[in-house]
């Protein structure tokens, strides 16, 4: 299997609670590295802007404000596979869907309110990539 990066955000519910650090520890547990990190404070109109492929969405709006409402950790995590394992690191949208031991069956307080993202395919990440990190922040 290919070595991948994706992108992962520790979104507000959890940096507000302190999380980070035991969010990290999956990673690094499931073999994912942590080749990028920064703490960030997003407007709304820029997590609008990284969410636009749902603006149709009725929670577009709930989401946006969400996701500006406190600090979020923007990553790159790189390894075999990453995309797909760091999906199965997180568990499902919904923590009431979310297999035992993920990150959002531990942690996630609502499907909105879920903790983490995680880019879904190869397009995507190259993009949600490069939305927060220049290349010369990527040390693999
Ligand atoms: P995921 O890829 O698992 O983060 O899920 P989606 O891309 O389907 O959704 C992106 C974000 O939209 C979720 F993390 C939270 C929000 N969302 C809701 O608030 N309500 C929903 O019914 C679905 C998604």
């Amino acid at each position: 299997m290919a070595v991948e990066r994706t992108l992962s955000i520790i979104k507000p519910d959890a940096t507000k609670r302190n999380l980070t650090g035991k969010i990290n520890a999956k990673f690094e547990d499931a073999g994912l590295r942590i080749i990028a990190q920064k703490r960030i404070q997003l407007t709304p109109a820029q997590a609008g802007v990284f969410y636009e492929v749902h603006k149709e969405r009725p929670f577009y709006g709930e989401l946006c404000d969400f996701m500006a409402s406190g600090p979020v950790v923007v990553q790159v995590l790189e390894g075999e596979g990453a995309i797909a394992k760091n999906r199965e690191v997180m568990g499902a949208t919904n923590p009431a869907d979310a297999a035992p031991g993920t990150i959002r069956a531990e942690f996630a307080e609502s499907v909105g309110e879920n903790s983490v993202h995680g880019s879904d395919a190869p397009e995507t990440a190259a993009a949600e990539i490069a939305y927060y990190f220049s290349g010369l922040e990527l040390v693999g």
